[in-house]
């Protein structure tokens, strides 16, 4: 690259060292357990010196064996850039595509037409129409909640409206937006945002500090959304027992603080709130979100700035901010998660699956006692982008890729 810095040996002697090439790539790591394993990740981190604060804090052990006994089938192409896909309880899928359009998408794969009522988008850089969650009794409510990219004065932000998909499923009714991101910012970047819904019955979003170096210390502002997990009643007010209530120079809706970009978010079958960051460079980062909770982020993170240089002086670790359970140096660039439960893979009962962006791949994590004790990946073979990941009531898993031609995965036991 043309740049050296200067790397001090273990023989106390200064060498220079091309960056990104470490001395000693690492080949065994310490697990959560105590016991050495060679890790799956083999490349050398981006951020040299750093260490995890907890041994399986990173490089987790390949997991053994290998997942096999599935198999993939591609139910639909010609998704332009799909953002989410939520499995509806007859077998179809709603689709979002980032330029703004909702689909549904029939179980035989078959492509419909854009449903109408969906408000517009700026789909410039990362926005778009984003994520997609229906409603606890879509059921009966027939009610969707989205979120978006919403074209305001001065420029744009996250927002998230819920409607009802009419009888004939052609269209959004009652379409109202009930939370937005605060403050508008002009920018293009660091949107979040996922949508889950908690066993409380609250609707959790996560956001973006929109990336601009002036944007990031909103990330820890409570007058902000940006940079935050929040947590609304379905109608959108604020429910009473958020951490931050009653507080003059807060936000009400807001959960946890400290989170850079976070396009991934997924409770576990015991109720437990995850999110998976989108970190800079060596940065990204599994985090169990707990109320009021600071996550860190810009003055504590793995990795370093893309330029190489050190974030807030490279610390990893400050007084009241929490570690992530896990992070990845190199990145994978999250995004979609789904903490598996169905039948179908017995032996991925347990374990969070990931989308990757960056690696084209899709990561599983193995979990045990809230340690990351094992990784897998997944699917490198097809080469694309993976946006998101969802599970169907079938405990086949779906998948939606980021591309032009953009394609709906269900991953099935091999017949
Ligand atoms: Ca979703
Ligand atoms: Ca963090």
């Amino acid at each position: 690259m043309g740049f050296s810095r200067i790397a001090l040996t273990a023989m106390g002697l200064l060498a220079a060292l091309p960056i990104g090439v470490a001395a000693q790539p690492a080949t065994a790591a310490a697990t959560a357990t105590g016991a050495t394993c060679t890790p799956l990740e083999t490349r050398s981190p981006n951020a040299d010196g750093q260490q995890p604060a907890f041994a399986g804090q990173t490089r987790a052990c390949a997991t053994q064996p290998a997942s096999t006994g599935f198999e993939v089938s591609v139910v639909a192409r010609g998704l332009a850039y799909p953002w989410a896909v939520e499995p509806l309880p007859n077998g179809d899928f709603l689709v979002t595509e980032k330029p703004g359009r909702l689909r549904i998408v029939s179980a035989a794969g078959q492509v419909g037409a854009p449903i109408g009522g969906v408000p517009a988008v700026d789909a410039r850089g990362q926005g778009g129409l984003l994520d997609v969650a229906l409603s606890p009794a879509f059921a009966t409510d027939r009610t969707i909640f989205w979120s978006y990219t919403e074209p305001r004065d001065g420029g744009n932000g996250t927002s998230v409206a819920r409607g009802v998909l009419s009888a004939d499923r052609k269209l959004l009714e009652q379409v109202s937006v009930i939370f937005r991101v605060l403050p508008t910012f002009d920018g293009t970047m660091h949107y979040g945002s996922r949508l889950a819904f908690g066993a409380d019955g609250m609707l959790y979003v996560t956001t973006g500090e929109r990336s601009d170096i002036r944007m990031r210390p909103y990330a820890q502002r409570l007058d902000s959304h940006l940079g935050k997990t929040v947590r609304i009643v379905p109608d959108g007010s604020v429910p009473r027992d958020n951490p931050f209530i009653g507080r003059a120079d807060a936000r009400p809706e807001i959960w946890t603080i400290g989170q850079r970009n976070v396009q991934a978010l997924a409770f576990d079958a015991q109720g437990r709130l995850w999110s998976v960051d989108h970190g800079a460079r060596g940065g990204d980062e599994l985090n169990l979100l707990e109320k009021g909770r600071n996550y860190g982020w810009p003055l504590q993170s793995y990795g370093q700035e893309y330029s190489g240089r050190p974030i807030q002086g490279g610390a990893t670790a400050r007084e009241g901010m929490e570690q992530p359970v896990y992070y990845w140096d190199p990145v994978i660039a999250p995004s979609g998660a789904q903490w598996y439960s169905g039948s179908a893979f017995p032996a991925w009962r347990g374990s969070l699956f990931i989308g990757s962006l960056k690696d084209r791949r899709l990561v599983r994590l193995v979990v045990q006692d809230g340690k990351v004790t094992g990784e897998e990946h997944l699917l490198a073979d097809r080469g694309q982008r993976i946006r998101d990941v969802r599970q169907g009531s079938d405990g086949a898993l779906y998948i939606v890729t980021d591309q032009a031609d953009g394609e709906l995965w269900k991953i099935a036991p091999r017949r």
